[in-house]
């Protein structure tokens, strides 16, 4: 059982989503916000790009219902 703390996980060019049973890999892709961070600086390289936020637990494993926004497109000059 999850108590309800948890954080976001920024989704970075993802063309697929994490499994939403298993705990959210931390990798240049997938961004771990545990620290209370109220932004993070990303350096990613010019053209298109996707984000999206999806919220874990205290284990790094997205709630249940899964809690996700939308995919946002960004395009970096
Ligand atoms: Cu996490």
């Amino acid at each position: 059982m999850h108590i309800t703390a948890g954080h976001h996980h920024v989704l970075i060019d993802l063309e697929r989503l994490p499994e939403m049973d298993q705990r959210i890999p931390r990798d240049a892709n997938h961004v771990r916000l545990d620290e209370g961070e109220m932004e993070v600086l990303l350096a990613l390289p010019p053209g298109e790009h996707s984000v999206q936020f999806l919220l874990g637990d205290e284990e790094h494993e997205p709630f249940e219902p899964t809690l996700i926004a939308k995919k946002i497109g960004i395009t970096l000059e």
